[in-house]
């Protein structure tokens, strides 16, 4: 085995030199960055050192079969690379590290190009609609007499999106949409809606358990759309989904929609989802767009759950801030920064043990099906120190 430090400007640099004279299999040892006195004294300039280890062999004695297959290993290295870039760069977005894995490993098998980044977002977008994850539009039907429920916890701006979506259906001019009010318990509840129904001359009806459902349902039976809005639920309020589930058994072919707000935290969206499971969810409503930083935990819930995204909430303005809900739109917005720059910014060392640990993790569901040719080879090269690199 032979040992070497490389230094250089930046860390690309200082693993091309790896390569270049250690080949695709060379073992990182470690990485620093140190501080050098530059040519503009007393500036110190940053520079980057690796030690690397290699096998005897590569590159020495310069043998056309070892080029040969470093030259065809480094195209998988690349795209292992890149991958792994893809990868860390959805983890600092707030994407789930589960959902992160899984399209790292479905992009392995279409990535086209790894130096694209604009291909990359296409490929992840074939990788999301490949695994079933979709968006849904109210499908409006003069006569349908077709009722909508909107469930969320409190503030997550339910009673805001049925009123965009009440005034774009209303504003069409084709369609009659009456507005039944569930969440009346608390003081001024109503008063959101009241004041809405008296703008918009959409009929607003305050209802209070079954039979005020019913009623109310039965004085709306020639509206084309129902919209009903319901009180905010949360986990300590669980028991209130299991009665708005009784009172809505008087609302037949229902749509639930669940609002969230993009705001709200991957693992605090999905502990609700457990608070609504007595209720239907047909959909996914994301409101505040416009606020949340990143997105990725949109994504995430989206594509845990499998419920269709319908609408995003991208502010407050009635309707014009509601959108139908695109996934498109999603993968650029969580692929809005360069992914090798923000890479790049990263301290070095932690680069390089999460790099560690994502080829692991990217072996690992492969090591549960098969062995691969030449695997346990690998495996033991690679076993050397638990630091270890195969860049
Ligand atoms: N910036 C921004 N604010 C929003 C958006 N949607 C709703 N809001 C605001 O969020 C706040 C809460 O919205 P509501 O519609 O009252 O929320 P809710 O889910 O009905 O809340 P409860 O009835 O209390 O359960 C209001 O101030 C809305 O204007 C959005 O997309 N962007
Ligand atoms: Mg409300």
């Amino acid at each position: 085995m032979q040992i070497k430090r490389f230094e250089a400007s930046d860390i690309q640099e200082a693993l091309r030199q790896v390569k270049s004279e250690f080949g695709p299999d060379a073992v990182i040892l470690s990485i620093k960055e140190l501080e050098r006195e530059s040519k503009f004294k007393p500036l110190m300039k940053k520079v980057i050192e690796i030690v690397a280890a290699a096998d005897n062999g590569f590159n020495n004695g310069s043998a056309k079969r070892e080029r040969k297959t470093y030259r065809s290993n480094y195209d998988a290295d690349s795209i292992k690379k890149t991958l792994f870039e893809y990868f860390e760069y959805m983890l600092l977005e707030g994407v789930e590290e589960s959902v992160a894995l899984d399209i790292a490993k479905m992009l392995k098998s279409i990535m086209p190009s790894p130096h694209l980044e604009e291909e990359g977002k296409r490929c992840i977008l074939r990788v999301l609609q490949g695994q079933d994850m979709q968006t849904k539009r109210l499908k409006l039907k003069k006569n349908s007499n077709q009722k909508v429920a909107f469930f969320g916890p409190t503030g997550a701006g339910k009673t805001s999106t049925l009123v965009k979506l009440a005034t774009a259906v209303s504003f069409s001019g084709r369609y009659e949409v009456g507005v039944v009010n569930l969440d009346n318990e608390r003081i001024g509840a109503s008063a959101q809606l009241e004041a809405f129904g008296n703008i918009s001359g959409i009929e607003i009806l305050n209802v209070k358990g079954k039979k005020g459902l019913k009623e109310a349902l039965k004085g709306m039976r020639e509206k084309d759309l129902i919209l009903i809005d319901t009180p905010g639920i949360g986990r300590k309020t669980a028991f209130l989904a299991e009665e708005l589930k009784i009172v809505l058994e008087e609302a037949r072919d229902l749509e639930g929609y669940l609002v969230f707000s993009a705001t709200t935290k991957t693992r605090d969206m999905l502990s609700l989802m457990e608070v609504y499971a007595p209720l239907r969810i047909n959909g996914l409503i994301i409101t505040k767009m416009d606020e949340a930083s990143s997105v990725g935990n949109v994504l995430s819930v989206a594509y845990m759950t499998r419920l269709p995204l319908c609408y995003f909430s991208m502010g407050q303005e009635v309707p014009g801030s509601l959108k139908a809900a695109n996934l498109w739109e999603l993968v650029t917005r969580i692929f809005h920064r360069g992914i090798k720059e923000v890479i790049s910014s990263l301290p070095p060392e932690e680069l390089a043990f999460r790099r560690n640990r994502f080829e692991i993790l990217m072996e690992e569901e492969e090591d549960l099906f098969w062995e691969q040719e030449g695997e346990n080879e690998t495996k033991e090269k690679g076993s050397n120190s638990a630091l270890s690199l195969r860049i």
